[in-house]
């Protein structure tokens, strides 16, 4: 993906709505655009929309159409650029590009408006990602968190890591330069206090990676339970669909079976899963297995039980749950879990219990009560192990987190190594690994590989 001068054009929009614009990037945008119209757009002033027509090689009109100009730098990827707004015809889009093409442009590669604004310093690579992901936002959380990553959020507290690290390495450099004369520039402590600052700092960026995975891909809720407890009847209830099957028959669930939902600003990813027993059938075991997997990737996991069918008693199937979840809780730190204690249709009961830190809800998945209680209390859950948007900083990011966490191994490595009083020249190695990391965070450092990957993500015409 180099960068080169020649003229872009493709179809911005998703074909289908009332209009479609095609949008045109380079030197000779306007010049070529101007080929295709009507009337001369090259006296058009910048950032104005003005009526034209666009004419085919036999110069027959194809369509009335709104022409927007931006000349440069004033534009979006700071080149001269045309926007063509036109009834919401494939095949009008098609022509006109077509057109373009004859003109002397060429057909943009996914993303390569916005790597052309990249380039051209518009904005650093963590806003050329928030972009994408402003666009496939699912809901208000992710919204509000690229919307922040766009603005520069990031990039500004990585720009900072870097100067921090950069003046750092000056101080050593100049120590190494005078190391005959034994001068210490730079003072140890010093040195030592802003490693640590930059390390704790980047090991909360870290941990709310956690957070900020879960609400992009969905917080993970995996529902468990012996089987014909009613797992997938609440799965169907939740997502108001009848997405898995639901019978008497003992094992009917093998694999897992999920699906998303949006509830306010956060979205969920429910499992329903293979009810928990010990089973002689060799698929139904793979699916005990996978409940098993499925726990560990869990934020929240909900234990259905119900009330046992020989009375009107829970009490003996919530104890065993509790039971059975301080066995799982054990190797699994860190997730909420909630007892559900189901078919309250036939054994009326609503109130909400708790034993210490797990709560016990009383719900009728066949019959959809206390679904929206159940709901409200995932919020309320979710809600406060989130950190403060407005505020913080979270990562959502797999590139980041990881380019992150390599930094973080040579910052941990170089300041262990200032403790043992290891020469400066040693120590520098692991800042300079240190700030090639941060450095591709933001695309101060960047190779083409890196680019593809990004870009390639992004769709024609952005
Ligand atoms: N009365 C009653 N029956 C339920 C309720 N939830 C599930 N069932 C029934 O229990 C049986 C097993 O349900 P299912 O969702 O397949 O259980 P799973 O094995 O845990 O997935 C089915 O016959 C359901 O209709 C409920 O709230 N009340
Ligand atoms: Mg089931």
């Amino acid at each position: 993906m180099y960068y080169t001068r020649d003229t872009i054009a493709a179809i911005s929009t998703a074909m289908g709505g009332a209009l479609n614009i095609i949008r045109i990037s380079g030197m000779q945008a306007i010049e070529i655009v101007n080929n295709i119209t009507k009337k001369d757009i090259t006296e058009q002033k910048s950032h104005t929309t003005k009526i034209n027509y666009i004419l085919d090689r036999s110069r027959e009109e194809i369509d009335e159409v709104m022409i927007t100009v931006f000349h440069a730098p004033k534009s979006f990827t700071t080149e001269n650029v045309v926007e063509i707004t036109t009834h919401g015809s494939p095949y009008i889009a098609q022509k006109i590009l077509t057109l373009l093409v004859e003109s002397g442009a060429r057909i943009a590669e996914k993303g390569e408006f916005t790597l052309r604004a990249f380039w051209n310093g518009r904005f650093d690579l963590t806003q050329a990602e928030a972009i994408a992901d402003l666009i496939s936002a699912q809901n208000a959380s992710m919204h509000r968190i690229a919307w922040q990553q766009m603005k520069g959020g990031l990039s500004q507290k990585m720009k900072a890591l870097r100067q921090d690290l950069i003046h750092f390495t000056a101080l050593m450099e100049l120590e190494l330069d005078f190391a005959e004369e034994e001068v210490e520039f730079a003072n140890r402590t010093q040195f030592i206090h802003i490693l640590k600052n930059t390390i704790s700092f980047i090991e909360g960026l870290l941990h709310s990676f956690r957070y900020g995975n879960a609400l992009k891909k969905g917080v993970p809720v995996v529902i468990i339970g012996k089987p014909n407890a009613g797992k997938s009847t609440l799965l169907n209830a939740l997502l108001e669909e009848e997405k898995a099957i639901v019978s008497p028959i003992p094992g009917t669930t093998r694999d897992v079976i999920e699906d998303t939902l949006t509830i306010e600003e956060i979205t969920f990813r429910f499992m329903d899963t293979a009810g928990l027993r010990t089973t002689q059938d060799i698929v139904e075991q793979l699916g005990v297995k996978r409940t098993l997997e499925k726990i560990q990737e869990a934020e929240i996991i909900i234990y259905v039980c119900s009330a046992n069918p020989r009375g009107s008693e829970y009490e003996e199937d919530i104890y065993q749950a509790y039971q059975n979840i301080q066995v799982y809780q054990k190797d699994k730190k860190n997730a909420q879990w909630i007892i559900l204690a189901n078919k309250a249709d036939l054994y009326p009961r609503n109130e909400v219990q708790s034993f210490s830190n797990v709560p016990v809800l009383f719900v009728s998945a066949k019959e959809k009560q206390g679904i929206s209680a159940l709901k409200v209390l995932l919020l309320n859950i979710v809600r406060q192990f989130l950190p403060d948007f407005q505020t913080d900083l979270i990562l959502t990011n797999q590139r980041h987190f990881d380019l992150l966490f390599k930094t973080q191994i040579h910052l941990k490595n170089a300041l262990e190594l200032f403790h043992q009083s290891v020469s400066t020249e040693l120590i520098s190695i692991d800042i300079k690994h240190a700030l090639h990391y941060l450095g591709q965070i933001t695309g101060d450092i960047s190779t083409e590989d890196i680019l593809a990957d990004i870009f390639t993500n992004f769709c024609i015409g952005k």
